[in-house]
């Protein structure tokens, strides 16, 4: 919500009017046992894994708590240099979508999986916001597997968030567009007759966690922000925050701020799944990637599919209802219960609760005020829980503690703020340094929160840290919350821009893999032992079938590449321990470095432009010798006769590695 920044002066002022609960008397200075609290001594581990949305930058972080280092950054939407992600032949599939290969994306929120709606460690789901797509990391080995296009969509931002059990990772579009089998060459000026705004129900399998759209739901133009499904009794129900109900396309920051309220939209997928199964809706004709990365041939396929179920407002006339609420809300979020669901109104001087149970009897009474585009509007009072009174300005999002409280953020005021959820009872505010936007209780969006601490995610630091240029490190705070009141503990920069966050217990992510077995590797250019490494051309296409072990390459002599040949090096790594990957690169790759892992095989496209020695290394320094872990490769004129020949240890009589002529196909 890099926009927040943009605030109007004029819009401050006018929320500023409406209440003004500056936080006073709380902490600013961190307490005495701050220090000890979040020190994790050399050799000990952090309690929690944070998996935290990278924003702008397209990737996730993973960073300890509570002692804040950086653990890992892992590639999702963005190519990656450090390790070839997007760049190597295997990876360059995950990036494709129906618009060609995308090397960049903003990532904002990120999911955990659940079973019976707690955190279960098996899987992370990251949204991509620009061009839409979601995706689902292993957290086996912590890498991105699959990449899933949304069709009918733009601005995938109320996304990826799921059912209890994974059954489904929901896609709401930001933007309401002209659906992919509708013409959108049309004047934007007819946004009110031709745009609409579909979610997404992404059906998860049980098993492998493979995705697929299983429906869709075309609802009126508005945009959708974000979305929490429910939980245990709401289990069967998501919520969606909606803005623009005003229909604005131009000017969003006036135009999309007319309305009093804008609305919570209310989704029984389990009925709208139902109706799905049932034959309802209609067949879109429209293309969207699905990119899945196979672990036992190391490399990703991307298939393009071309159909997708769209579900119509009439289709959902029982299953899906507009609630008012105030004012453009961002935040959208059920409590551990699942009875309570608080839409967060950027501009809004409170923050409604809505209660499930009123919402059903609302329903079943017919407590409505109207419709909004064929989608019936249950009436304010009539699903209001209560509204949390001057709890600050511009609420942003709320997490839960499992205690019964809520806390949250207020970007304006900078503020966290916790609130009791069922007596709606401002019970304690802290400041925060600068502009929060989302923040995370360790499962504080589940149904079993592991409390202990809050992490806050700042858009402005100014001031926190030394100047690095115009441009600041976003930050990190993390405060205690196992008082009564919250204690700020450490601050820690970030990458990217933070959105949603994630974390868990460290001790879920003991079933690693630490290394590919190298038995088990199918993928088609293996090279299983260095007797049977080998260069083979056909026509202009050479592929070098390679190893390495600590610590040389074979083969690491190859003569006879010409210009005008593209060369592949099918790179196998041979060890068979943990943490000892290798790395490649020849001199003038247009592309990046691989990091291949123990087992694995990975591939570097590599076109010589002139002739001339090019030197190939180990960028991974890997053992005492990794310095010598090198090699040449020689590369001739188009048309010259030199042969393609290839060695290792010059010796021809040597039977592991004789310089071999390379066959010709
Ligand atoms: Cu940053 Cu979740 Cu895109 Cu709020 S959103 S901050
Ligand atoms: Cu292998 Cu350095």
């Amino acid at each position: 919500m890099k926009s927040f920044k943009l605030f109007g002066l004029s819009t401050i002022v006018a929320i500023s009017a409406l209440t003004s609960c500056k936080p006073k008397g709380t902490e600013t200075a961190i307490s005495g046992d701050a220090a000890e609290r979040v020190y994790v001594a050399p050799g000990k581990y952090d309690e929690f894994y944070n998996f935290v949305s990278g924003g702008f930058n397209g990737q996730v972080s993973v960073y300890g708590l509570p002692s804040g280092r950086l653990l890992k950054s892992l590639p999702v939407f963005s190519v990656n240099p450090e390790n070839g992600y997007g760049f190597s032949e295997e990876t360059k599939p995950m990036l494709e979508t129906s618009h060609g290969f995308i090397p960049w994306d903003d990532q904002h929120h990120l999911s955990l999986s659940q079973t019976n709606g707690e955190v279960d460690g098996r899987w992370l789901f990251a949204n991509a916001n620009n061009t839409p797509r979601v995706a689902r990391l292993d957290l086996k080995t912590f890498k991105t597997v699959e990449i899933l296009e949304i069709p009918n969509s733009a601005g995938n931002h109320s996304s990826p968030f799921l059912t209890e059990n994974t059954e489904y990772v929901v896609a709401g579009t930001r933007f309401a567009v002209p659906t992919d089998d509708q013409n959108g060459d049309v004047p934007i000026t007819t946004f009110k007759e031709n745009f609409k705004g579909v979610i997404s129900f992404i059906g998860i399998d049980k098993t492998s966690g493979e995705m697929d759209i299983s429906f869709q739901i075309e609802a009126p133009g508005i945009n959708f922000d974000l979305s929490h499904a429910g939980k245990g009794k709401s289990g069967d129900w998501f919520f969606f925050s909606c803005y623009n109900s005003e229909k604005a396309n131009t000017l969003l920051e006036v135009n999309a701020s007319q309305n009093d309220k804008d609305f919570i939209m209310a989704v029984n997928w389990k009925k709208a799944a139902e109706m799905a199964k049932a034959g309802k809706g209609r067949k879109v004709a429209t293309e969207y990637a699905h990119n899945v990365f196979n672990e036992s041939t190391h490399t990703a396929t991307s298939t393009m599919k071309k159909e997708v179920l769209v579900l119509s407002v009439e289709d959902m006339k029982d299953a899906m209802y507009f609630i008012p609420c105030p004012k453009s809300p961002h935040g959208c979020d059920v409590d551990p219960t699942g009875e309570y669901i608080v839409g967060s109104g950027k501009l809004a001087a409170l923050i409604p609760v809505f209660s499930f149970t009123k919402i059903q009897k609302a329903i079943a009474d017919k407590a409505f005020s109207g419709e909004y585009d064929g989608v019936k509007v249950i009436k304010y009072e009539a699903a209001l829980h209560g509204e949390v009174k001057k709890p600050g300005l511009g609420p942003l999002h709320t997490e839960f503690d499992g205690k019964g409280n809520a806390i949250t953020s207020m970007f304006v005021s900078s503020e966290l703020v916790r609130w009791n959820i069922k007596d709606l009872k401002v019970i304690d505010r802290v400041p925060t340094y600068y502009s929060t936007g989302h923040l995370m209780i360790p499962g504080g969006d589940s149904k079993k929160p592991f409390g202990k601490y809050v992490v806050a995610y700042n858009k402005i630091t100014k001031d926190r840290y030394l100047p690095t240029g115009p441009e600041l490190a976003q930050s990190a705070q993390l405060f205690d919350i196992t008082g009564d009141k919250m204690k700020l503990l450490l601050d820690f920069p970030l990458f990217g821009e933070p959105h949603y966050a994630q974390a868990l217990p460290g001790e879920m992510l003991k079933n690693q893999v630490k290394f590919f077995k190298i038995e088990d590797n199918k993928h088609p250019y293996v090279t299983k032992g260095e007797k049977e490494s080998k260069v083979i051309r056909e026509g202009n296409k050479i592929h070098v079938y390679m190893t390495s072990i600590r610590s040389h390459f074979a083969p690491d002599n190859i003569e006879g590449v010409k210009v005008g040949d593209e060369v592949y090096f099918h790179v196998t790594n041979l060890e068979q321990d943990w943490d000892v990957p290798h790395g490649f690169a020849i001199k003038g790759n247009q592309n990046a470095e691989l990091l291949i892992m123990p087992g694995e095989t990975c591939t570097l496209k590599w076109v010589p432009k002139k002739p001339g020695m090019y030197p190939m290394y180990c960028t991974d320094f890997c053992s005492a010798l990794h310095q010598e872990m090198q090699g040449y490769v020689r590369v001739s004129p188009a048309g010259s006769n030199t042969p393609l020949i290839y060695s290792l240890n010059n010796k021809k009589d040597n039977a592991q590695s004789p310089v071999k002529q390379a066959v010709t196909k």
